[in-house]
């Protein structure tokens, strides 16, 4: 009896099963009316009183083995599936994952970095939540400024005599960097940036800018207009032109805006820039002494420039996208015609 118990747990430890068939023929092999273990209960009668203790207690255990071992294979053939579509082929290749790509704003802010770290500008990063210091007093708003009201900017509870807000420009980066920096300075400052505004084809509540900033000796607007023409020309084609509009802004005096020549028509006109051949792309202007001299730089001996543009504004122009919602949307057939990693 004991080699028939042995024999049949070695048989046990090589068991498998690819179906419910099998596991229930192995069942019926075991513990079936005829089966190996249920024989050897019957057998067990003959076995002599002073062994019965020992071989009960072997054969319950066996059972008790024999048993677990069946409910486990019924467990793992119902659900491997394999049940009923036969075996699986595990050597087949799984399913690809997309690579996914870089979105066209981020290519877009990229290669307008790219281009000032050309010219040698370091890129500075700084908080989107900031205080109304950073974003306007140090900037030269006065107390009564439209853009400092509930109307134009989102506060964030607390900062209180200095509110909290989120950033409406990034120009407090530059702010931060001309407090900390030695001179001279030369910066770019990409980051998100928040306005109340109603959602529009030309208008979101959050997008993207890069301002730029040039603090040296003797720093002129025709150092600021040089800039200005060489980024154009590396971002929109070497024949690019520009021109400059008088503006205002309360971070600098004089104040410009600025379009290149549409390249689409080449300046003809066309319903890109509305027949005018010329399309807007940034502000600009010399760095009011106010603002210097509040970061403590001395406007005596410095001066500077400074221009801000919008991210999603320049891949419209760039890719001639009509709708600045198509950005934020996420949908992936505008996504893909950008997609310029291969997508499985
Ligand atoms: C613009 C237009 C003109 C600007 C000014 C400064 C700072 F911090 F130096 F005062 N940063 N950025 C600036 C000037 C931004 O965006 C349309």
């Amino acid at each position: 009896m004991k080699e028939a118990i042995e024999k049949i747990l070695a048989s046990l430890a090589e068991l498998k099963c690819q179906n419910e068939k099998e596991v229930e023929e192995a069942r019926v092999r075991f513990l079936g009316k005829k089966g190996e273990v249920t024989r050897l209960f019957e057998e067990f009668r003959t076995v002599s009183p002073e062994l019965k203790r020992e071989f009960g207690q072997k054969l319950n255990m066996l059972k008790k083995q024999v048993t677990e071992k069946i409910e486990d294979l019924k467990g793992s053939v119902a659900s491997s599936g394999a049940s009923a579509a036969g075996k699986e082929d595990e050597t087949l290749p799984g399913d690809a994952m997309g690579l996914g790509s870089r979105h066209p704003v981020s290519i877009c802010r990229q290669e307008i970095i790219n281009i000032f770290r050309k010219f040698g500008y370091d890129v500075a990063e700084g908080p989107e939540i900031e205080d109304d210091y950073h974003v306007f007093e140090a900037l030269n708003f006065p107390p009564n400024h439209p853009a400092r009201d509930m109307q134009d900017t989102f506060f964030v509870s607390g900062g209180h005599p200095n509110p909290l807000l989120l950033r409406t420009h990034t120009s407090s980066v530059q702010v931060r960097t001309m407090e900390k920096s030695k001179l001279p300075i030369r910066v770019v400052c990409p980051g998100r940036v928040f306005r109340n505004e109603a959602i529009s084809a030309r208008a979101h509540c959050i997008f993207h800018q890069v301002e730029g900033l040039y603090i040296d000796e003797n720093v002129t607007f025709a150092d600021l207009r040089q800039a200005i023409l060489l980024f154009a020309r590396e971002m929109f084609g070497e024949d690019t032109q520009i021109r400059m509009r008088p503006s205002y802004f309360p971070f600098t005096e004089p104040s410009a805006e600025v379009d290149v020549s549409c390249n689409i028509c080449k300046g003809k006109g066309c319903n890109v820039c509305k027949g005018t051949g010329w399309l807007e792309i940034l502000g600009c202007g010399m760095v009011d002494p106010n603002v210097l001299e509040a970061s403590g730089i001395d406007s005596g001996k410095y001066s500077g420039f400074a221009f801000g543009m919008g991210v999603e504004r320049i891949a419209m122009l760039k890719w001639q996208v009509n709708d600045l919602r198509h950005y934020f949307e996420n949908d992936m057939r505008f996504l893909r015609e950008f997609n310029t990693c291969v997508e499985v």
